[in-house]
């Protein structure tokens, strides 16, 4: 597993030097979900790609950038779904992205993922890491590597709030979630980017996260393989939850590698609230 830790830092330091410097512009193609890819998605997903090559201990990469999953080394052990540069398009305006990785072992069900990461690219360069050794952080120090900082984890309860999706296509239920939690006093924290707004409320110590499943995607818009296993991993290893509304999201079994579903992470006391609420829709 460390060399596989090793490759996402060295992946990283790349990653950050072009988010930095280079054209943060459209490409001509789309992905899976029939996103317009941006140069950076693109050239991101290589810069991985490249670094996973040579360890034989990887079977398999999918990659929310590919169509279908990549072969590496047929005596492999794991597979990794990544996102190599989630909130892509939060580039051009200078906020923070992140790549995301889940490590997996037979295939990309929840639960089998054995362990993952992310790396946060902003003002700061961090990297969190969740396996059998808890939650862990990393920055990027001087030497432009990166050291250990501390160990994370989430209290029972938050003060922020994070809705994801949009607004007017909210189920009238969700809407009184939300609305529920503002009302007790709850602080809105929002980018758009879930890696730096998951980033927060883990740092901060608690709070709520959620996509729902809307009028137009009822599915939600985020992920499975390559962002809301991995978090939802995270966050229970850091104390926390993360559910589909009923059902915890690490049951869930994938029967495609673009699927994606609803989501809500966060530490026990909001997971609560949002399960009394789904509990009758
Ligand atoms: P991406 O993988 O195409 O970048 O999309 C994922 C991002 C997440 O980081 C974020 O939580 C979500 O899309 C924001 O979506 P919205 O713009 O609907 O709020
Ligand atoms: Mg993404």
């Amino acid at each position: 597993m460390q060399e596989i830790y090793d490759a996402i830092q060295k992946s990283a330091i790349v990653i950050a030097e072009m988010i930095a410097h280079d054209d943060s512009g459209y490409s001509e193609n789309q992905n899976a979900t029939g996103d317009t890819q941006l140069e950076l998605d693109i050239r991101s997903d290589k810069v991985i790609e490249e670094a996973f090559a040579p360890l034989t201990s990887i079977k398999e990469l999918a990659s929310e950038e590919k169509e279908g999953p990549h072969p590496l080394h047929a005596g492999g052990k794991y597979l990794i779904g990544y996102d190599p540069l989630d909130g892509s398009s939060l580039a051009d305006v200078n906020l923070s992205v992140g790549s995301i990785f889940g490590i997996y072992e037979n295939d990309y069900s929840g639960k089998n993922l054995k362990a993952a990461v992310y790396v946060v690219y902003g003002p700061r360069i961090e990297m969190v890491t969740a396996d059998e050794n808890g939650v862990q952080l990393y920055r990027v120090a001087r030497d432009n590597r990166f050291h250990f900082i501390r160990k994370l984890s989430l209290g029972t309860q938050g003060k922020l709030n994070a809705p994801g999706g949009t607004q007017k296509n909210w189920a009238p239920w969700h809407k009184e979630l939300i609305d529920g939690f503002f009302a007790e006093g709850y602080r809105l924290r929002y980018s758009g980017g879930m890696v730096p707004d998951l980033h927060q409320i883990l740092i901060k110590g608690g709070g709520i996260f959620s996509y729902p499943g809307t009028s137009d995607v009822p599915k939600g818009k985020l992920r499975k393989v390559f962002e809301v296993f991995p978090f939802a991993f995270v966050y229970e290893k850091a104390g926390g939850e993360a559910i589909d509304g009923r059902q915890r999201l690490l049951d869930l079994e994938c029967a495609h590698i673009h699927d994606t579903t609803p989501c809500f992470f966060g530490s026990k006391e909001e997971i609560k609230k949002v399960r009394n609420v789904y509990a009758n829709h």
